[in-house]
């Protein structure tokens, strides 16, 4: 993939390979939501690690303020570049291996004290939050896009309220049997122990009281 750079990035978004774009395409989603000016390249803290090198030492300089690093398998990206810069460094662990991510978690998560790497939850709700988390950094100083993310919250409410009143109407509605989150609800009540015992024995269940 060839680096792409807008005008003035803020934030720098690397990626092991390729590969991991269709998940950390949802970091710059949020970032294009929010204004924040980004640039994105792949570089690989096995494979390229002189590129990570030169990145990292580099972005303070460029005016880059915070890097989003995303990975998969063994990924140390997040963590190599957290060692090479004191921006904030915010890693997202990509589910790209047989192991489905919790290699890349561990690795992006289990920093020494001192280098901290702000991990996200891994794939794409990682990824999303990593460009909201980054938008929240630049919105300290940055009055709109802080703006931006207060309006960002409220249509968060307002779409679950949305989401809770279609479920009230489904459920006051005769057919609900028919919906499918209604069918996968609640399981039939299980009979109390002490109700299935008194039917099986005949008699009165025991209460449990303290030993004699
Ligand atoms: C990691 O290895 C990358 O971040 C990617 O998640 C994984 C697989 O990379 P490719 O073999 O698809 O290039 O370094």
């Amino acid at each position: 993939m060839k680096g792409v750079r807008m005008s003035k990035p803020v934030v720098g978004i690397l990626m092991g390979s390729d590969s991991d774009l269709p998940v950390m395409q949802e970091a710059v989603a949020m970032l294009q939501e929010f204004g924040v000016d980004y640039e994105m390249t792949v570089a690989s803290a096995h494979r390229t690690p002189k590129k990570v090198l030169e990145y990292s030492v580099g972005a303070e300089k460029r005016g880059i303020k915070v890097i989003i690093a995303g990975a998969g398998w063994a990924a140390h990206l997040a963590g190599v570049i957290a060692s090479h810069t004191t921006l904030p460094v915010i890693g997202v662990p990509i589910d790209s291996s047989p192991l489905r991510g919790l290699d890349a978690l561990l690795a992006t998560a289990q920093m020494p004290g001192g280098v901290p790497v702000a991990t996200m939850s891994i794939g794409k709700p990682g990824a999303k939050n990593a460009g909201v988390f980054a938008a929240q950094i630049i919105a300290t100083s940055d009055v709109k896009i802080a703006n931006r993310l207060k309006v960002f919250r409220v249509e968060m409410e307002r779409e679950v309220e949305e989401k809770a009143k279609r479920l009230l109407a489904i459920s006051a509605a005769p057919a609900m049997k028919e919906h499918p989150v209604a069918e996968a609800g609640a399981p039939a009540k299980k009979k109390s122990r002490r109700r299935r015992w008194k039917k099986k024995s005949g008699g009165a269940a025991p209460v449990q009281g303290p030993a004699a």
